[in-house]
């Protein structure tokens, strides 16, 4: 199970700021698909899932929220990234009014690499599925 954050390069002066990332030298993979997260209901929980095989960028660009993937993981800056390798069950919750959740990931969409019953992550981690 790999997680970890990534900091972006920012660009500051008197109008304003900018961050930049680039596919394979600041994302650990090549960006297949890109796709963000907003009009999130108050008190809404996303997720509730692993996957077999596509790995991720959560980037909240705007507010914050927070990231259930082994410990709660708070995402409030938008010059940060929390990588999410494959194989870990994550949750988002508590976004903050506004909040954006840009997410890049490594595969296209495919509903067949999603793992959405916790019963069956445990057991596809036990029986060693990386
Ligand atoms: C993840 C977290 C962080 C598509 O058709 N194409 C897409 O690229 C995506 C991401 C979703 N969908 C469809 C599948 C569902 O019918 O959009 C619907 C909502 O997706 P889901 O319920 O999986 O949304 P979240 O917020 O629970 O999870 C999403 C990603 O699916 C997931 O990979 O890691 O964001």
């Amino acid at each position: 199970m790999e997680i970890r954050k990534i900091r972006f390069t920012r660009h500051t002066n008197e109008t304003g700021s900018l961050a930049f990332l680039e596919s394979v030298r600041d994302i650990p993979f090549s960006i297949k698909r890109v796709y963000y997260i907003f009009d999130v209901a108050k008190g809404a929980h996303r997720g509730f899932h692993a996957h077999k095989k596509l790995q991720q960028v959560l980037i909240c660009i705007r507010g914050s929220c927070k990231a259930l993937v082994d410990d709660g993981v708070e995402l409030n800056d938008p010059t940060e990234g929390l990588y999410v390798g494959n194989a870990v069950w994550r949750e988002m919750f508590e976004f903050s009014s506004g909040a954006v959740l840009l997410v890049l990931a490594s595969e296209y969409f495919d509903e067949s690499d999603y793992i959405r019953d916790y019963k069956e992550f445990l057991s596809y981690v036990r029986e060693g599925g990386k």
